[in-house]
């Protein structure tokens, strides 16, 4: 029997903006402890809070020692599964955290590049992902919220370390009963559609570590 040698860190975000629910904490938990080839999965909801969301996930960089780090969060109104490409060094909250700060144009890192580019294999992600059947796209933004923030935090504290730790963001679409509830309804996706995207793109992972 093959020896689980490698770990995957995932994590989800906790409901924002009034939502009760966020797809990305469902995925990530549901994920949890699974085993992916010689993977093991290790998930972790983060808050959406300007210096608790950052700091969760750094803690447990340090404290689980990933071989690959794949950070989740919801994009509402977005109709497609998300690959993003770029963290950028820039945050500027369209609307407050769970803490009700609204931070507006401000540096992720005051030291840090402008930005950098994901190190998962972005473009087999999505290809992989489109060949099962599951509409989703490379994204050029991962916004100016909390998810941006956490992903340039997180490659930010890889590259100053010298750490060779592939870390990438997927933005999901929000859940249909989420969707259905906005005064206006938008495009949505399942779970199961959401859950099996997400699970593609460990697989692709799991064969890179
Ligand atoms: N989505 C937000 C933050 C948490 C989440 O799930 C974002 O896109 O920044």
């Amino acid at each position: 029997m093959d020896e689980l040698t490698k770990t995957i860190l995932l994590t989800g975000f906790e409901p924002f903006g009034g939502s009760q629910t966020n797809p990305s904490q469902l995925v990530a938990l549901a994920l949890d402890g699974k085993t992916i080839g010689r993977c093991q999965v290790k998930s972790v909801v983060l808050p959406v809070d300007r210096t608790g969301g950052p700091q969760a996930l750094l803690e447990k960089m340090a404290l689980y020692h990933p071989n690959a780090v794949m950070c989740l969060g919801e994009a509402s109104r977005r109709a497609v599964v998300s690959v993003e490409k770029i963290a950028v060094n820039w945050m500027d909250y369209r609307i407050p955290d769970n803490q009700g700060e609204q931070l507006s144009d401000l540096p992720v890192d005051p030291e840090g590049p402008a930005a950098y580019f994901s190190t998962l294999p972005v473009r087999e992600i999505y290809e992989q992902i489109l060949a099962r059947g599951i509409p989703t796209e490379i994204s050029m933004s991962a916004g100016a919220f909390l998810c941006n923030q956490v992903f340039y935090a997180g490659l930010h504290s890889l590259a100053t370390r010298d750490l060779a730790v592939p870390m990438g963001f997927i933005h999901l679409p929000s859940l249909p009963e989420q969707a259905s509830r906005a005064l206006s309804p938008y495009a949505s996706m399942s779970f199961e559609t959401s859950l099996r995207a997400v699970e593609i793109a460990l697989d692709v992972i799991e064969k890179r570590i």
